[in-house]
Formats: structure tokens, sequence, C-alpha cells
């Protein structure tokens, strides 16, 4: 693998470092990093020079080992160390992936913010963004069946300001309070712990029909939404509706939206599944390793912007965050480009240390009246505080790259040092004084309350189907089908029969096709006629099909996508090696997959080529495509179980496989249909993302147009 890439890892080398010379938190965060090499001699906690780390000191004799000494203070310190490595994991989000990136600005929103970094085109600030499943615990699988957090600091001039996101545009509940209540429903049951990072459970769908407002998630949850194929290849959101506020005062409402160039992609459920199994690290290692590589991802950052005196111009609130702001209604307007550049130093201080708090946000930014969001500002701060304590912010991670100053003083673990008399304010010398607005200070919006106090929900809140609905039929047949085979997986798991019998009747309440299909495969009645009429209505911006490349208006794309060439003694050296060529080219990564790590013989003998995996090493479920060049190889890999495994496996995944030569039997052999075509010439034939030519010879034109069918068929 480093081999094939060696000259891309040198230039993203070359990117990475120009890129990060100008960039204000990694270069703040130098000061923290100590890179042991082989100079460095091992030393204590209090800096003393070790000689023995492996051998607890003991009163023995030289044939006889003795009892070990209470005295050995390198042995205490290092056991006692490792006793305390561990930190509370998140109680929501615990398992993620982070790296550090830049966030730039191409048109000014000045018109309705006074945020330097919604405003000023001339800066770059930095960001950390943290991906995550919700449910699962530190050490479950990625590729479960989950949202996914995307959670952004940007580290501004002015402060650092958090977008605590996720992957879909809307959440389970309207109010903060039933936060508790959602979580532990969809986390493992209590009496036995079961299941792990799964909402394929009673509890999980025993919640989602009693708390209707939760019906319009589920049905992003169980979309492919649910089983991304890449951290890079999904969008992420803000959820809740924020407010900007210009520089004359003028307060408008806002959701964030970030679109990735890669487009929106997703696995199917049984390549999900199994990868939870066979690499349980897909998408932390597809992060790590596209940075690493140089294929640097990139998201589109837009908002969708509310004057206020349009509140109340829908049929729901605005403030609600089951729903979403339909873009006919408040089109997306795109204003800038973030980009993630480089790994972490290292997992635990930076990943886990890192703490979002949706209530850090910086002059010409602010809340709303959003239940959740309130609730949130709330939990961030307060969740920060048994997990890392309360000099949190004070974390290489977590601080500032602008001046920090305030009268907070001491707490466990306090780093700053902050001379002087004064811990107060007023004080005598006017140390450390606040300032006005013009100067920088936040100055909240003076907004006018006037109310009862009430524990209630206002009357658009209590309407919870209709884009539940518009959601249903906003998406694709093919969607569809995935959503009702996502549904019928889950209540397969639910042994109760309240649970799945009353599910089915709530999908009555969006759509009676899709609860009869639902219900013909989990079992109980079948339903007879539809619940609440659907209004039939439809947006744009909800299907995955409006997230493509080509529907984004860019080309589609193989960069970064995983291609792995089969390869046995007897394998066309020229078409492995033009077909090799024209993906690295392309920007794809091409890894070769033999019978053995040792040398594979080309025909006609040469120097063997050395793969990266063998066939048992790997899965093609690791693998956005096959291709197989021709050769006498193809008789031996036609009888090996394996091999046609692979080939058919990727096709059942629809996959795109490209073969030439005699793998053009191979291929057809282990994934031949009725209908299928192959070619029987030098002719390309593309037939259900199965690219051939039997007779190619590997020229350059046709490899080109093999890869361009390739693009088509993946995106
Ligand atoms: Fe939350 C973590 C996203 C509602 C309470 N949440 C957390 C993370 C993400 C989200 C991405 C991981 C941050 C990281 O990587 O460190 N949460 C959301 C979204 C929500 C949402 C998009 C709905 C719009 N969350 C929500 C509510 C509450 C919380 C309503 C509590 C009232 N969330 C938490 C938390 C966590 C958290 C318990 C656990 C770890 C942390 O905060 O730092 O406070």
């Amino acid at each position: 693998m480093q081999s094939v890439m060696k000259g891309t890892v040198e230039k993203a080398g070359e990117a990475i470092s120009g890129i990060m010379s100008s960039n204000k938190k990694t270069a703040d965060m130098k000061m923290n990093i100590v890179e042991p090499t082989s100079s460095t001699p091992l030393t204590s906690d209090f800096g003393v020079k070790q000689h023995d780390t492996d051998n607890w000191l003991s009163a023995s004799t030289g044939d006889r080992q003795g009892p070990a000494l209470l005295e050995d203070n390198f042995a205490r310190e290092k056991i006692m160390k490792f006793d305390h490595e561990r930190i509370p994991e998140r109680v929501v989000h615990a398992r993620g992936a982070g790296a550090f990136g830049t966030f730039k600005l191409y048109e000014s929103a000045a018109d309705v913010t006074s945020a330097g970094v919604l405003n000023d085109t001339s800066r770059t600030t930095p960001v950390f963004l943290r991906f995550s499943t919700v449910l699962g615990s530190r050490g479950s699988a990625d590729t479960v069946r989950d949202v996914r957090g995307f959670a952004v600091k940007f580290y501004t001039d002015e402060g650092n300001w958090d977008i605590v996101g996720n992957d879909i545009p809307v959440f389970f509940i309207q109010d903060a309070m039933k936060f508790p209540d959602v979580i532990h429903a969809g986390k493992p049951e209590p009496d036995n712990e079961v299941p792990t990072a799964q909402s394929a459970h009673n509890n999980f769908w025993d919640f989602q029909y009693l708390h209707t407002e939760a019906t319009h998630m589920f049905m992003w949850a169980m979309s492919d939404r649910g089983i991304p194929r890449s951290y890079r290849m999904m969008q992420g959101f803000g959820v809740n509706t924020f407010t900007l506020v210009n520089a004359d005062g003028k307060r408008s409402f806002v959701k964030f939206h970030f679109t990735p160039t890669l487009g929106v992609h997703s696995f199917v459920w049984d390549e999900a599944l199994k990868l939870a199994g066979q690499d349980p690290d897909f998408h932390r290692k597809d992060l790590y390793t596209a940075i690493d590589m140089g294929a640097f991802p990139t998201w589109k950052f837009g908002i969708q912007v509310c004057p206020e005196e349009r509140q109340d111009d829908f049929d729901f609130d605005i403030l609600d965050a089951t729903k979403v702001w339909p873009e006919e209604l408040l089109p997306v307007r795109y204003i800038g480009e973030m980009q993630l550049n480089k790994n972490v130093d290292e997992y635990f201080t930076q990943t886990e240390q890192v703490a979002f708090c949706t209530s850090h946000v910086v002059p010409g930014i602010g809340f709303s009246d959003d239940p959740l969001l309130q609730g949130r500002n709330f939990s961030y701060f307060d969740t920060q505080l048994s997990r890392l304590g309360v000099n949190w912010q004070e974390l290489p991670i977590n601080r500032p790259v602008c001046p920090v100053m305030n009268n907070h003083r001491d707490g466990a673990l306090r780093h700053k040092i902050t001379p002087g008399k004064y811990n107060y304010w007023p004080n005598r010398g006017s140390v450390a004084p606040p300032v006005t607005k013009s100067e920088g200070a936040y100055v909240d919006y003076p907004e006018k309350v006037v109310a009862m106090k009430q524990r209630l929900k206002t009357v658009k809140f209590q309407e919870h189907f209709s884009q539940a609905q518009l959601f249903y039929n906003s998406i694709s047949e093919v969607e569809k089908s995935h959503l009702t085979a996502a549904i019928s997986f889950e209540l397969d798991h639910c042994d109760d029969p309240v649970v799945y019998e009353r599910m089915v009747e709530r999908l009555c309440d969006i759509d009676l096709g899709l609860a009869q299909a639902v219900a013909e495969q989990v079992g109980g009645p079948m339903p007879k006629k539809q619940g609440r009429p659907n209004h039939g209505l439809t947006a744009k911006g909800l299907s995955q099909f409006d997230f493509t490349p080509e529907a984004l208006g860019l080309e589609p794309t193989i960069v970064s996508r995983m291609v792995a060439i089969i390869i046995g003694d007897g394998f066309n050296l020229s078409e492995y090696e033009a077909v090799k060529g024209a993906l690295t080219a392309a920007g794809a990564f091409p890894f070769t997959i033999g019978p053995k790590r040792q040398p594979v013989m080309p025909a006609g003998g040469g120097k063997g080529v050395s793969p990266d995996h063998h066939f048992e090493g790997m899965r093609s479920t690791m693998f956005d495509s096959i291709y197989i060049p021709g050769g006498s190889h193809i008789s031996t890999l036609k009888k090996q179980g394996r091999v046609v495994h692979w080939v058919r496996e990727a096709f059942g995944h629809c996959k795109a496989i490209g073969a030439t030569g005699e793998a053009v039997e191979l291929v057809q052999m282990a994934c031949g249909i009725e209908g299928m075509q192959f070619s029987t010439s030098s002719e390309v034939v593309d037939s259900y993302g199965v690219v051939t030519a039997s007779g190619l010879g590997a020229s350059a034109s046709s490899v080109e147009e093999g890869l361009k069918m390739i693009k088509g068929a993946k995106s």
C-alpha cells in the first residue's frame, strides 16, 4: 500500500506542511507536543532516567525469585498510571474519529451576520471535526446502523464556535428533557446490556411508537443515511435553529449545512453488517487513510436563513428540531468550504479530549428558543465536567487560539498561571476589564419575552407526521426498498409482538404499502387501510440522489475509492499495469490481492508482483470496486471458491467490477445473471456496473473508456 501510493503521500506531505504552517490551532498545539526519538531517554514521571522498566524490584537470590518490594517507586508509578488511564466515555457518541482542517469562506454573509468567521473572506479558520456513532460504546463497530455525529469546532479569532451536528437534519425529540428517555431506550436494555450499538431491539421501537414526534427521524435513520459509506461522504447538519445578527442588529434564524463534494453515498446493509465484524474500524481507517494519502475530504458549507419577519409563515414551527426547512421555502446558500487535511497526532489527547458545546458561539451568532437547543446548551458543558474535569477548556485541543483572560481560578488540574493581585472584577487596578460591543464583546440580542411559565408544546409542535410523509414521498424507489428492508430487519429483532404490531400500525400513518410490506416480513395482522391520509407532497434535498456529485454540479469521481486488483500466477502484466496506472492517475487507491503475499508471477515470467494482501486476509466488502486482468491465472482462480465469492459478493453489493481478457469468463461465471451483457471483443461493455473487454490487450484509450464507465456506475 505504501509503495503504491508513495508519490501521492509525498505530495500530500508537502501540501500538509504548507497548510499546517499557517494553521493557528496546529501551531498552538505544538507547545504540548513532545515527540519521543531513539535519543530521548526513558524517565519516570518525575524526570529520573530509568534503566529497567520490565522487572519489579524484588528480594531475590540468583536462582530463586523472591518477594516484590513495595519500595519500587518506578513500578508503583507505572502500575498506578495504568490503573487510571481511562476516563468516562461519552454518555452518547462514545465512538468517534477526528481530524484537523480549515474553513474558508468564499462569499461574505455580512448581510446577515457580524461574525468574522462568516463575513471575512480573507480568513482561513482552523477547525477540528469529530465524527461518531451515537449508541455504541467506545469499542463498538463503525458500520452499524445509527445516526452519525458531525461535530465541528471552529477556532475563530473571536473564540471557539462549535456546531455539534449530525448527518441527519432532524432529531427524535423536540424537548431536551426527553433526551435521557430516548437514549435509554436506544442503548442496550438495562437487564442484560444487549444489544450493542443497535437500534434493533424492543425498547428502541417501543419508544418510537410511543413518541410520535420521533416518526420523522426514524424514517431518516432507517434510510441509507443510517449506514454511510464513509464519514467523508455524509452531509452534516447543525439540526437546531440558531440565530444570526448583523452589524445593524437585525436578527435572522439559521440552519447550518455541510455537503460533501464527494457526494453522499451509503453501504448496502449486507455490506455494513459484514464489515461490523470484518473491520470494526472501517470508517476510522477510511478517514485516516484518505487524509494520509492527500485525498482531503471537503464539504461545502451552507446557511439556510429565515428572516425574523417570516418565522410564522410555515405550517411547521421553525424552532422544532423534528422538522426540516424545505429548500423550496428557504434555499440553502452555500458560502464556504471546509477541508480536513491533517490527521490527529494522538487519539486520546485530541479526539477523546475534544469537548464540544452548543453554547459555544461567537459574536454575530446566537441561539433561538428551540427547546432542544436550550437544554443542549446546559448538557454539553455539564457532561464535560464528569468526563474531563472543571478545567477542560484548558486542554490543548479545547483552548481557543485567541487570548483568554478572566477571573476563573483554580480547580483540579489548573494549568494556566495568572500572575497578579486581582481575581475579581471590578478591581482597583482596572485589570482585565469587560469591553464593549464595538471592541468585540458578545452582547446578547435584546429579545422581548412576554409569557406564562408553563410546561407545554405549542400547536405546531404537536403535528408529527407531515414531514415523515414528505420524506418518504421524496426518496427514490431504491431508497424506499432499502428503508422497507431496514425497518423489517429491525422489527425482526423485536420479539415482543406489541412492539412490532404497533410499529406496523404507525407506518400506516405514512404509507399503507410500506406498512404492508413490513407486516409481511415481521408478522402480525396485515393492515388494510391508510391511517392519516398522505398529502402526496415532495421536497428536494431529502433523497440522497440530490447529493451525488452530478446533482451538485461536480464531476463524478473515483478519487480515494479503494479498488482491489485480483491476480494469480500467470496474470497479464501489461493489462494489470495499464489499469493500475490509470486508476492511480485518476486518484483511486488500487490494492493488489493475490493468493499469498509472496511474489505472484505474470504470464511469460519476469519479476513477480508482491500483493498488498492475500485472498483470505481481506474481503470484497472492504473495497469499492474490483478489477481482474486476463491471463492464464483465470483457469485456477475460477476453481477457487474464495475468489469466486469475492466477485459474486461485490456484484451483490452493486459495486463496479472490471475484467479484461480471460477474466471476463470468471466474472461471467461468478455474477452472470440472465440478460447481462459481456464483451466478446475488445469493445468495452458496461452491463449492471460490470465493465468488460475480453480482447483488450490494454490500450490506453480502452482503459480510459472503462474507467469512465466505472465512474458512472459507481456514482
Ligand atoms: Fe448531543 C454528544 C449531536 C441532542 C447531550 N451530541 C453529542 C455529539 C454529537 C451530538 C455530534 C458528540 C460530540 C463529540 O464528538 O464530542 N446531540 C447532537 C444533536 C442533537 C443532540 C445533533 C440534536 C439536535 N444531545 C442532545 C440533547 C442532549 C444531548 C437534547 C441533552 C439534553 N450530546 C449530549 C451530551 C454529549 C452529546 C450528553 C455526550 C458527550 C458530549 O456531549 O460531549 O452532553
